[in-house]
């Protein structure tokens, strides 16, 4: 637990900023930034929490036992992701039991793309190419947060998840060169998850309530809508590769602009889904809950461990 450092003035903040690269659990800072980078840290954990699931909805049915090995190694790997941002958020002084039960009991939120099933195979290559895609383009700018420990998390995660995205554009490849029916599941996967993800990213810039005061403590370093412009224009080349459509008639590159042009987004979906509305969410959380009850035996089992230790070694 750090040693607790005072609240800073926001203006002494902002100049501090600007001339020190990272701001670290030690040092002083304004109670807002602490409280909005909780906020954010402890979204994004949820977030790699809840992903487990959708993906390791199809550990069983992979194809073959070399995708179910690669699908076991990736839920995996968020499961770490979520434990280093727990770690980092408790750095801000917050206890990681108390963030999980802001979880369960719907204080906090986590990502809408999570409330979305996994109705076939084709769409663990979708979540791969288009969530992870998406999650690299918004996560590579916070390798340079403001916050250390925010910041130093973020280059494993953003490894881990190039090797996931690669990985799913692998799936759709190989379903979009195979059968005709392959290739539709692949088509089917990409459509239904094309407009989920680009809701990742948050609402647009001019109703993002926390995008203005982020980006000044160098939290965020991009917009909500420069990052969405940005996957949209790595994702399009990409699907023509893959030979697949994305569900969007009004898709096209914009000379002037020199980015492509997308069609309108409907921001109700992603309000409804936060709100607790999408197809998955009471499932989701009831079987998040589920598991951590479940597991309440091997927490009491450590902490006796632990207990036992520290009284084995007082006595030494
Ligand atoms: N879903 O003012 P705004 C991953 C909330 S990737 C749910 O723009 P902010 C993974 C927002 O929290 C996914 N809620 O907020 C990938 C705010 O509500 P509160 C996780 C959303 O924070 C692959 C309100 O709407 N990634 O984990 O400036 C496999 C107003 O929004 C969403 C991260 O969390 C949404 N889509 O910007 C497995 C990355 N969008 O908190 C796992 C870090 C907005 O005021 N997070 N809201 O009650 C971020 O970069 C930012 O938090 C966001 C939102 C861009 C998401």
């Amino acid at each position: 637990m750090p040693p607790g450092p005072a609240d800073l003035d926001p203006e002494t903040f902002v100049e501090l900023l600007a001339d020190e690269d990272r701001v670290e659990p030690r040092d002083d800072m304004p109670a807002a930034y602490r409280k909005t980078l909780v906020r954010q840290i402890a979204q994004h954990a949820h977030s790699e929490i809840i992903g487990m699931q959708p993906e390791g909805n199809w550990i069983s049915r992979a194809p073959s036992l070399k995708r179910k090995a690669i699908l076991m190694a990736k839920v995996q790997d968020e499961a770490g992701h979520g434990l280093y941002l727990y770690s980092a958020a408790e750095t801000l002084g917050v206890d990681r039991a108390d963030l999980i039960d802001q979880l369960h009991s719907g204080r906090q939120k986590y990502s809408s793309i999570f409330n979305y099933p996994t109705l076939t195979w084709a769409d663990v290559g979708a979540i791969g190419w288009l969530v992870d895609g998406a999650a690299i383009t918004n996560q590579v700018p916070l390798c340079r947060c403001s916050y250390g420990p925010y910041s130093r998390a973020m280059v494993r995660v953003c490894k881990e998840e190039s090797f996931h995205q690669r990985q799913g554009f692998e799936i759709l490849w190989t379903l979009s060169h195979g059968s005709p029916a392959q290739r539709a599941m692949a088509q089917d996967a990409v459509d239904r998850y094309w407009w989920p993800s680009l809701m990742m990213f948050g609402p647009p810039d001019d109703d993002s309530p926390n995008s203005a005061q982020s980006m000044a403590w160098g939290i965020k370093r991009f917009s909500n809508d420069d990052l969405r412009q940005r996957f949209v224009d790595m994702t399009v080349p990409q699907s023509e590769a893959l030979g697949l459509t994305l569900p969007d008639p009004e898709i096209r590159w914009n000379d002037e602009r020199g980015h492509y042009d997308f069609g309108t987004i409907d921001f109700t979906e992603l309000f409804e889904v936060v709100k607790g509305n999408g197809p998955c969410n009471a499932e989701r959380m009831a079987h998040k809950v589920k598991a951590h009850e479940d597991g309440a035996w091997v927490r009491e089992a450590a902490a006796a461990y632990a207990a036992k230790h520290a009284v084995a070694e007082g006595a030494a």
